[in-house]
C-alpha cells in the first residue's frame, strides 16, 4: 500500500509534510528522505524552526504530551512565555518580579506531569486484591490474580488517563516478612516504588480482621496515602471504628472504583492553573525570565 502525504510550502524555504498518524508512517517517510540524502535531525536541534530557545523547548515538550488535555495546555505555552518575558522586561520592581516567579513556581509539579504521568502505587499485604484492582482500572488482565498469597513478585505498571490526566499505576508485591529470597526482593521493590510515588494507595482486605501486616502498613503509610478497604462484596470483618477511615470498594464487582478514581483525580490535580499563567514546564524556566528591564 502506498502512503499519501500532503506537502505544504509554509514559507519560501520551508515545507511541511503531513502524513498518517503513528510512528511507523513518520519513520518510513523520514527513512525515504534520508535515503535521498536529506539530513534528519531531532526537532529540538532544528534551531532554524524556532524563534527562540524558549519556543524550541515548548515545541519539544508538546511532542511529549501524553493526552489531549495536557497537549491543550502545552500548545499555548510558547505564546504565554513570549508574553511573560516581555512583561518581565517592562517590570522594574524586584518585589513584583519575585512574587510573579513564586506564582509560576507553585505549578512546578503540575507542569512536570504534563509530560510525565503521575505515579500511583498500589500496596498492601498479600491477597488484599491489589492486582485485581489494577485489572479493574486497566479494563483487562494486566496483572496475574490468584488466591495464593504472594502472587505478584515484581512491580507491574499500567499507564492510563483519568479525566485526561496521565497516570501510571504500579501494582506491587504484597508486603510481608518473608524468608523467600525472591519474594524478599519483590518486597524491597515495593518499598522503593512507595518512596518514588506521587500518591500511594494502601489496600486492605475487609473480609478478614486486620492482620499484623495490615497494622504495620496502617502505621507506616505516608500521611497523604489513600486508605482503601477491598472485598466489600464479602462479609466485613473489620472493626467499625477502622471502617470509618477507609473508603470501601470491591475489585471483584467494581463497586466504589469510579469514586476512588474521582478521589484520585482530586488528589493529583486539586486545582487548575489560572488561565494565562505560563507554566514552569522546563527546568530552565527561571533563566528565561532573567531579562534586562527596558
Ligand atoms: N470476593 C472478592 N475477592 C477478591 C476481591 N479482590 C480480590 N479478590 C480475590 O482475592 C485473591 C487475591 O487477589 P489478588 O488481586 O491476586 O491480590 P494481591 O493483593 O495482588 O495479592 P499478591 O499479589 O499475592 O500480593 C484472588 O482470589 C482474588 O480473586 C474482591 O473485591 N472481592
Ligand atoms: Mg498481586
Amino acid at each position: 500500500m502506498s502512503e499519501d502525504v500532503v506537502v505544504c510550502r509554509t514559507s519560501p524555504d520551508s515545507l511541511e509534510i503531513h502524513c498518517h498518524g503513528g510512528n511507523v508512517a513518520v519513520d518510513r517517510i523520514l527513512e525515504s528522505l534520508a535515503a535521498i540524502g536529506v539530513e534528519v535531525v531531532p526537532a529540538s536541534q532544528a534551531e532554524w524552526l524556532w524563534n527562540s530557545p524558549v519556543d524550541a523547548a515548548c515545541q519539544s515538550l508538546l511532542q511529549r504530551a501524553a493526552t489531549q488535555r495536557t497537549a491543550l495546555l502545552l500548545v499555548d505555552q510558547a505564546e504565554l512565555w513570549a508574553r511573560e518575558i516581555e512583561r518581565f522586561r517592562q517590570q522594574a520592581d524586584p518585589n513584583r518580579r519575585q512574587s510573579r516567579l513564586a506564582e509560576i513556581a507553585a505549578w512546578e509539579s503540575f507542569a512536570r506531569h504534563l509530560t510525565e504521568p503521575w505515579n500511583v502505587v498500589l500496596c498492601g499485604r498479600p491477597n488484599a486484591g491489589k492486582s485485581s484492582l489494577m485489572n479493574v482500572i486497566a479494563g483487562f488482565a494486566r496483572s496475574i490474580v490468584h488466591a495464593v498469597a504472594g502472587t505478584t513478585r515484581d512491580v507491574v505498571t499500567y499507564e492510563t488517563a483519568i479525566d485526561g490526566w496521565p497516570v501510571r499505576f504500579s501494582d506491587t508485591a504484597g508486603l510481608r516478612e518473608t524468608a523467600d529470597p525472591l519474594e524478599c526482593q519483590g518486597v524491597q521493590r515495593t518499598h522503593s516504588a512507595i518512596a518514588a510515588a506521587d500518591l500511594v494507595i494502601g489496600l486492605f482486605d475487609l473480609s478478614e480482621p486486620p492482620t499484623p501486616e495490615d497494622e504495620q502498613l496502617w502505621r507506616e503509610l505516608p500521611r497523604s496515602a489513600l486508605r482503601i478497604g477491598n472485598k466489600s462484596d464479602l462479609e466485613i470483618r473489620w472493626p467499625a471504628d477502622r471502617l470509618n477511615e477507609v473508603e470501601r470498594i470491591s475489585a471483584r464487582t467494581g463497586e466504589g472504583v469510579p469514586n476512588l478514581l474521582a478521589r484520585l483525580r482530586d488528589r493529583l490535580v486539586p486545582a487548575l492553573p489560572p488561565p494565562g499563567l505560563p507554566l514552569p514546564i522546563d527546568p530552565a524556566w527561571r533563566t528565561w525570565l532573567e531579562v534586562p528591564t527596558r
